[in-house]
């Protein structure tokens, strides 16, 4: 049987994993090879996977804990993926506090899958926002113990990514490329852009050459990356908008744009996080309705509101799903979205229904295996 190759895309939240997958996925399917996606996350309801569909993928979820906490679940998601012949490539995405990844995940699967899996290179994404101060030797805005897993996650990599290399000046790029090679000398640093595909040759001829699966494993404190995680605040929820029906009989409904509710609803939100002086990890939200879908993040403090998927629509109604990670109270974190949602809905002229919402601080991580 030929074996499926399968590759993970790390790094922090927001660092650019799903885009990642989505231009490798489409560079794999150009080359005519069938390809499947995992996506995962703490919560239910994930941005990452509606996105991923809409995007024409095969995508299978893993959502409620992250992989190794999961990682039975990983292994049947992962073999119900191409439901007539297996992929020849599968992507998967750990969630984005989620590190020791090489002991807990790509061990396991090369010891107890192999027959099944060609494990490739764990390739993790520097996120520059956030690698700039962590690198530097701050904590970006996060705890010590948030700041920890950023590093670890680049520790345990086989292959590092410094990513959205297209919005960063020379200089800038030059000072994270010398800050990660300084930090990690043993290990290939690349630069690149998912949104622009900037240095992806590179990470492509990168990914076939270096072989997977090392026996190093991560030394990493269990308790303190335990407490990295738990001091997020984590969100997932749906919010549903319509509009109010005309006033008068037989009057047209006024429609409203897709795009502007989502950077809106984010811009209101960022603007509020900013004033309690919260720094998020990443906060997404994509709506949808029909066949239109609009998504708009934010992924630091010193960074704008990006509209990065628009759909040019105009909509009667819309669901949009609200996925929120910052560093902070969940309780806060709550009451600010519903508080968000509040605002667009009445400078919208609409109605609205928050539901599904799911808010807490991430569990310890109790792996499902730890090969050493
Ligand atoms: N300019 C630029 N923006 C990028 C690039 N890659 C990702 N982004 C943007 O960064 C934000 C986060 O991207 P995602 O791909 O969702 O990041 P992620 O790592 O999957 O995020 P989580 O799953 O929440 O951890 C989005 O606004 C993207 O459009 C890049 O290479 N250049
Ligand atoms: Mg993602």
């Amino acid at each position: 049987m030929q074996r499926t190759r399968l590759l993970m895309i790390g790094g922090f939240l927001g660092a650019g994993k799903t885009t990642a997958i989505a231009r490798l996925a489409r560079q794999f399917t150009d080359q005519g090879l069938r390809v499947g996606l995992v996506t995962n996350d703490q919560a239910y309801g994930l941005v990452d996977t509606h996105l991923l569909r809409a995007q024409g993928f095969e995508v299978g979820e893993v959502p409620g804990a992250c992989f190794c906490c999961k990682f039975d679940e990983l292994v049947e998601t992962a073999a119900r993926l191409g439901s007539n012949s297996q992929p020849d490539v599968i992507l998967t995405e750990p969630v984005g506090s989620c590190t020791d990844l090489m002991a807990t995940v790509i061990q396991p699967l090369q010891h107890l899958f192999g027959d099944r899996y060609e494990l490739g290179p764990l390739t993790v994404l520097c996120k520059p926002e956030h690698g700039r101060k962590i690198l530097g030797g701050a904590t970006g805005g996060f705890s010590p113990q948030a700041a920890y897993i950023f590093l670890k996650q680049l520790e345990e990599a086989q292959l590092i990514v410094l990513n959205k290399v297209d919005r960063l000046s020379p200089s800038e790029t030059n000072e994270l490329m010398r800050l990660l090679q300084e930090r990690f000398p043993d290990k290939p640093v690349l630069a690149a852009s998912s949104t622009t595909g900037e240095g992806y040759e590179e990470i492509t001829t990168a990914i076939a050459a270096t072989p997977g699966a090392t026996h190093e494993a991560l030394e990493i404190d269990y308790d303190t990356y335990a407490e990295g995680e738990a001091a997020l605040g984590w969100l997932n929820g749906v919010a549903r908008f319509s509009c109010k029906k005309p006033s008068q009989p037989n009057s047209d409904m006024e429609l409203f744009s897709l795009d502007q509710l989502v950077e809106l609803l984010i811009a209101d939100f960022s603007e509020a996080m900013c004033k309690a002086g919260t720094e998020p990890g990443h906060v997404k939200v994509l709506a949808s309705a029909g066949s239109g879908i609009a998504v708009a993040n934010w992924v630091a403090s010193d960074e704008p509101v990006e509209l990065s998927i628009t759909s040019n629509a105009n909509v009667i109604a819309a669901e949009a799903l609200i996925n929120a990670r910052v560093h902070g109270d969940p309780d806060e974190l709550a009451k600010h979205v519903r508080q968000s949602v509040e605002n667009i809905a009445r400078q919208l002229e609409l109605t609205c229904e928050l539901s599904s919402v799911q808010h807490f601080r991430p569990g310890r991580p109790v792996p499902v295996h730890r090969f050493e």
